[in-house]
């Protein structure tokens, strides 16, 4: 397969870059800490989107290399940032496979100093499909490490409130189609029930994809911890988030 081979050569040619986006805290207007997002920059196609290669680095196996340089990579870089942002990486089902992933995540911390307590996990429901026990014992082995798991595209899947009681998640990440529609329909009625939930269980909320001050003004008055979305940023490379971060400090 031609993006397979294509994949490989990126992998080997340093053609993978990492972009990241700001998360605000909607009480306090600081930023709070920024998401790793893949992107690979190609000869001819321009930027291709992860959602289009990531499907193909798991169906080939390249996803447990490519996850790793994502995660060195973006631990070092946070390392540079003020203390108090996080890093949020996403990490694929396939990953949980994987019975060194915990080794793995505490090798980036350790390689670039950053503090456990700084990184956090974004998973998907996925992972926890089908009683895997050997994901959720990793998931156990990462929360040992100390380092934070959120459950992201919160919404979208099947029977989301059952993976709520099997892991102790820090952070539910609202999907933005709830997002999008939360000012026209009832939305704003299970983004409150989300919020509710998470409260009563001890996690933060995040909003997704929000793209306007009517978003943001709503879900602070629903009591979600934090924002994500072109309102205030949109995926940055390193250098132009710099500034972003500065002046939060
Ligand atoms: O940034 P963008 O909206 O194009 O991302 C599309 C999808 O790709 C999102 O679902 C996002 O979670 C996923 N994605 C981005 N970067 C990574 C990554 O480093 N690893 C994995 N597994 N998924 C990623
Ligand atoms: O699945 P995940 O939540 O990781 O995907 C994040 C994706 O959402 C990224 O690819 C990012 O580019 C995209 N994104 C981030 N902010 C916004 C936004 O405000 N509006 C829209 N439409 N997409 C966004
Ligand atoms: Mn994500
Ligand atoms: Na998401």
């Amino acid at each position: 397969l031609m993006m397979e081979q294509d994949l490989r050569q990126a992998m080997n040619d340093g053609g993978f870059e990492i972009h990241y986006q700001p998360l605000l805290g909607l009480a306090s207007g600081e930023v709070t800490g920024c998401e790793a997002l893949l992107r690979w920059r190609h000869a001819e196609r321009g930027m291709v989107s992860p959602a289009e290669f990531i499907p193909v680095a798991e169906d080939t196996g390249l996803i447990g290399e490519l996850g790793e340089w994502v995660l060195r990579t973006a631990c070092k870089e946070a390392a540079t940032w003020p203390d108090h942002v996080r890093l949020a990486v996403n990490v694929s089902p396939i990953q949980f496979k994987n019975l060194s992933l915990a080794l793995k995540v505490a090798s980036a911390l350790a390689a670039s100093g950053l503090k456990p307590d700084r990184l956090e996990l974004e998973i998907t429901e996925a992972v926890l499909i089908g009683d895997d026990e050997i994901a959720l014992a990793i998931l156990h082995q990462l929360r040992a490490i100390g380092v934070r798991i959120a459950l992201d595209d919160f919404g979208t899947g099947y029977s989301s409130l059952s993976y709520l009681k099997r892991f102790p998640f820090d952070k539910i990440k609202i999907d933005r189609s709830f997002v999008s529609d939360i000012a026209v329909d009832g939305s704003s009625t299970i983004v409150q029930a989300v919020v509710n939930i998470a409260a009563s269980r001890n996690m933060t909320t995040t909003a997704e994809g929000v793209e306007t001050e009517q978003q943001r003004d709503l879900l602070r008055s629903l009591g979600c911890t934090e924002m994500q979305g072109y309102l205030f940023s949109a995926p940055k490379p390193p250098t132009e988030l710099k500034p972003l971060l500065v002046g939060s400090d």
